[in-house]
C-alpha cells in the first residue's frame, strides 16, 4: 500500500524560465491547496482533471511566487495517482522555497525514481517500460531515442507477453497430463509440446541476438581511430566533434595519451579514442603511447584506419591493416583535398573503404551512413524491431533459453512434472523482464538509478 503523498522537483537544478514541481498521491490535492490561492477561489480539489488554474503559492502569509498548477485526477496520470504539477519561476531559491512549501504542508520528498516506481507499482505500466523511461531520458543519439521510445510504448512487454502466454498452455498441458495418469502425454502430443518449447525458444534467441547492437546502440560504439603518425587522426577526432579537442601539429608523433570524444553521427553515438601514431621508435613517451594504441585497438567495436591520399601506402599501413584482421574496420582515405596519391586496390574486400578530407570536413557524413550500415543500425528503424538494450533483460532472456533448452531435451525422457518445473522457471524468468516475478530488492535497485523528480 502506498499513502505517502511524494513531491521533487522534476526539473533540472538550476536557473531557467519555470521549473516543475510534482505532487503525487492520495493527498495532492489537500497538501496543494494549503498553500495554492486562486484569485477566484478555486480549489486543485474542487478543478476538473487535465485543467490548469492561475494562482499564488502562499504559506504563512508570505507570497512565494506566482504559478500555474496543471491538476490530473487518478487513475489517468502518470503515477497513476492524484497528480499536481506546479510550474514556478524557474530559480533554485524559489524552487526550493515552493517545494519546501509543500514538504512542510503534509508531503515527503520523494525518491530518486520514486514516480516511475509508483508507476510500475499501481500498474500503469510494466518494469521494462519503467527501465525505457530512464533510457528515453539518457538517450545520447536518435536511434537510441527511438529504441527507447518504442520500448516505452510496450514493444518488448508485448512480445513477452505472447511468449508467456504460450509456455503457460505448455504447463496446462503437461499438469492436465500429471494430475491424470491415465491422460498420459502420447508421441503426438509431446512432438507438439517440443514444437511450442523450440519455436519461443527461437524467439527467445532472436531477441538475444538484437542485444549485441542493443548495446551499441544504447551505450555507444567504442570506436578507435588508428593509422601511422601524420595520416590525420587527431584531426579527424576534431572534424567528427565539431572542436579542437585534440592538438593537430605537421610533427609526426603528436599524440601520445588517448583522447576520448562522444559524438553522434547519422544518428549514432559514437564514443570515440584518437590514438598514438603507430610506428617503430625509440622515444619512451611515443612508445608508450602506441602500447596504449594497441590496447585500445583491441577493446574496439569498430576501428577507423586512416591513410593519408597524398602518400602512397607503406609497409607500416600494411602492419596496421593486418593487426586489423578479425575486426570491424573502415579504411579512411584522408586528405582527399590533395593531390591524390593512392592506391588502395590491395584492400579491396577487406575493408570498406570512406575518402574524406578531416581538414575541409567533407565526406564525413558518407562515413556515418557506413557505419550504419555495417552494425545494420538502419534496418532497426526501419522495421521497428524490439530491441535489447539491457543488460538485466540479456541475462532473463539466456536464462530462460536455457530452461526451455532443459525442457526440450527432456521431454519423452523424464516424467511430464519435472519438465514443467523448466517450463515453469523458463516463465519465471520472463517474468524479470516485465517484472511480475521480480525481486523488492531488484525493483529498488532499478528506481534508485533514477534521477529526483523522475
Ligand atoms: N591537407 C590536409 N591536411 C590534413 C588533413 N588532415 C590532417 N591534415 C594535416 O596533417 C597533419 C597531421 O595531422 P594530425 O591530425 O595531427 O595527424 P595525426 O594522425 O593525429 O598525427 P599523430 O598524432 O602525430 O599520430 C597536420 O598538419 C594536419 O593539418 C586533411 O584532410 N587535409
Ligand atoms: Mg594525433
Amino acid at each position: 500500500m502506498i499513502n505517502d503523498t511524494i513531491a521533487a522537483v522534476a526539473t533540472p537544478h538550476g536557473t531557467g524560465g519555470i521549473s516543475v514541481i510534482r505532487v503525487s498521491g492520495s493527498d495532492a490535492f489537500t497538501v496543494c491547496d494549503r498553500i495554492f490561492k486562486n484569485p477566484k477561489g478555486k480549489t486543485t480539489s474542487q478543478a476538473k482533471s487535465h485543467t490548469i488554474l492561475y494562482g499564488h503559492i502562499i504559506d504563512a502569509g508570505k507570497t512565494i511566487d506566482e504559478v500555474l498548477v496543471s491538476v490530473m485526477h487518478a487513475p489517468h496520470t502518470f503515477t497513476g495517482e492524484n497528480t499536481v504539477e506546479i510550474s514556478c519561476h524557474g530559480g533554485i531559491t524559489v524552487t526550493n522555497a515552493v517545494l519546501s512549501a509543500i514538504l512542510t504542508h503534509g508531503a515527503v520528498l520523494a525518491s530518486a525514481g520514486e514516480f516511475t516506481k509508483r508507476a510500475f507499482l499501481n500498474g500503469k505500466m510494466d518494469l521494462s517500460q519503467a527501465e525505457a523511461v530512464i533510457d528515453v531520458i539518457n538517450s545520447t543519439s536518435s536511434l537510441a531515442l527511438d529504441t527507447a521510445t518504442h520500448q516505452l510504448e510496450g514493444s518488448l512487454s508485448r512480445e513477452i507477453a505472447i511468449l508467456r502466454d504460450r509456455l503457460l498452455d505448455v504447463t496446462a498441458q503437461i499438469n492436465v497430463a500429471a494430475d491424470y495418469p491415465e491422460e498420459e502425454i502420447d508421441e503426438l502430443k509431446e512432438q507438439q509440446l517440443k514444437d511450442i518449447l523450440k519455436d519461443v525458444l527461437n524467439k527467445v534467441n532472436a531477441l538475444l541476438k538484437t542485444s549485441e547492437r542493443g548495446t551499441l546502440i544504447r551505450d555507444g560504439i567504442n570506436t578507435v581511430i588508428c593509422g601511422r603518425p601524420n595520416v590525420g587522426k587527431s584531426s579527424l577526432l576534431n572534424a567528427l566533434s565539431d572542436t579542437d579537442r585534440a592538438i593537430v601539429t605537421e610533427i609526426a608523433g603528436t599524440t601520445r595519451d588517448v583522447i576520448e570524444e562522444r559524438v553522434v553521427l547519422s544518428g549514432v553515438c559514437l564514443n570515440i579514442f584518437d590514438t598514438a601514431g603507430i610506428r617503430d621508435t625509440d622515444n619512451p613517451v611515443e612508445s608508450l603511447g602506441i602500447i596504449k594504441a594497441e590496447e585500445y585497438l583491441k577493446k574496439a567495436d569498430l576501428v577507423l584506419m586512416i591513410l593519408d591520399a597524398s602518400c602512397g601506402i607503406t609497409d607500416e599501413d600494411r602492419k596496421i591493416a593486418a593487426s586489423l584482421d578479425g575486426k570491424k574496420a573502415i579504411l579512411i582515405i584522408n586528405k582527399t583535398d590533395l593531390a591524390p596519391n593512392l592506391d588502395v586496390s590491395e584492400f579491396y574486400g577487406r575493408f570498406p573503404c570512406v575518402a574524406l578530407s578531416a581538414k575541409a570536413k567533407t565526406g564525413i557524413d558518407k562515413l556515418g551512413d557506413t557505419i550504419s550500415e555495417m552494425f545494420k543500425l538502419g534496418e532497426i528503424s526501419a522495421n521497428g524491431e524490439v530491441t535489447i538494450t539491457n543488460l538485466r533483460h540479456k541475462q532473463a532472456l539466456a536464462e530462460s533459453a536455457e530452461y526451455l533448452n532443459n525442457a526440450i531435451s527432456a521431454i519423452g525422457v523424464v516424467p511430464a512434472d519435472l519438465i514443467a518445473i523448466d517450463v515453469t522457471n523458463a516463465i519465471s524468468a520472463f517474468g524479470e523482464i516485465t517484472g511480475q516475478t521480480v525481486s523488492e530488492e531488484i525493483v529498488d535497485r532499478i528506481f534508485s538509478r533514477f534521477c529526483l523528480g523522475k
